[in-house]
């Protein structure tokens, strides 16, 4: 069987939530670093058109969104789950609000002014450029990830505050004595303010989400073997998918229609396949790729519209 390959960049906070839970489960992986943007003439042949980072693939199977790609790698290294059952409704409902409410507002604080001037990717006047050029892309018909700084930092400060205040009395993670997937998906926003070294005074005041954070980091990346793209095309090229086992249909889809898949709120960029699974946690599209064959694509539910 092939290992989880990881398709990410090193500034990317989404990853960080990989990496992270990676390194908590004390898993060894292989990673290619792809560029902060595109082109990316070796992840599209996997992915066929779904651009956000991460990535993770397992041969010709190929996982989008972080949301589907942390609970294969808890099914995989099931212990110390992070979705614990008592908690699980709660539990994803917290990371699922993290990973799009507080990332927008944490996208208005990050790229604040004051940050931007320090950031070493806007010295350079042609980086620069040519980044808002490709996000602008990436963001087009979506004005998802455009909240105005002014309305971010309140909600950001506030959350920051509740969160320092719960973890004064309980703990020492969010719901309890082990982290979960709300652990990791606040842990990446918090990670994405804090590696900016003009926005670190946000956290003076909350020493408690300091403590929890110190321990979020100490559990490292995992053993991590970087490999080039090419590298992970010809392991695609080499496998082929995974039969996947009582595929559900919910909303009227059968099996084999082509589709269109592509996520809810920015990024829309569809994967064109056939069905092969819509149930009530996973999308899944086969495709055919000139160059690495037959690959299968997943997709968590939340967050992603099938259109025929
Ligand atoms: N819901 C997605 C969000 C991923 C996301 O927004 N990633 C950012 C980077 S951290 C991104 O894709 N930026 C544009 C890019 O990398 O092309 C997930 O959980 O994976």
């Amino acid at each position: 069987m092939s290992g989880i390959v990881l398709h990410q960049y090193a500034e990317s906070p989404f990853s960080e939530k990989v990496r992270s839970i990676l390194g908590y489960k004390g898993v060894s992986y292989q990673s290619v670093e792809i560029p902060m943007i595109m082109p990316r003439p070796d992840t599209m042949p996997l992915t066929g058109g779904y651009r956000k980072t991460p990535v993770m693939q397992i041969g010709a199977d190929v996982y989008c969104d972080t949301a589907i790609i942390c609970r294969v790698i808890d099914e995989i290294y099931p212990e110390n789950t992070i979705y614990p059952e008592e908690h699980l409704g709660m539990i994803n409902t917290v990371a699922h609000w993290t990973d799009t409410f507080l990332f927008k507002v944490c996208v208005a604080i990050a790229f604040q002014p004051k940050a931007a001037a320090t950031n070493p990717l806007f010295q350079d006047e042609s980086a620069m450029s040519a980044f808002m050029a490709d996000r602008a892309e990436f963001s087009k018909g979506s004005s998802e990830l455009g909240m105005p700084f002014e309305t971010a930092e309140p909600h950001f400060i506030g959350h920051l505050n509740q969160l320092d205040q719960q973890l004064s009395v309980g703990g020492p993670f969010l719901f309890g004595d082990k982290p979960s997937i709300a652990d990791f998906s606040t842990y990446h926003n918090v990670w994405f303010i804090y590696t900016r070294e003009a926005l670190r005074d946000y956290f003076s005041p909350f020493e408690h989400l300091m403590a929890w954070y110190e321990k979020m980091l100490s559990f490292g990346h995992g053993n991590v073997e970087m490999i080039a793209g090419s590298e992970a095309l010809a392991q695609a090229s080499a496998s082929l998918p995974e039969e996947i086992m009582d595929a559900a249909f919910l909303d009227n889809f059968q099996a084999g229609q082509l589709v269109s898949v592509m996520p809810i709120d920015y990024g829309f960029q569809p994967v064109i396949g056939e069905l092969l699974a819509a149930g009530m946690d996973e999308i899944a599209v086969a495709r055919n790729d000139d160059q690495v064959g037959r690959i299968v694509v997943h997709f968590p539910r939340t967050g992603f519209q099938v259109v025929e």
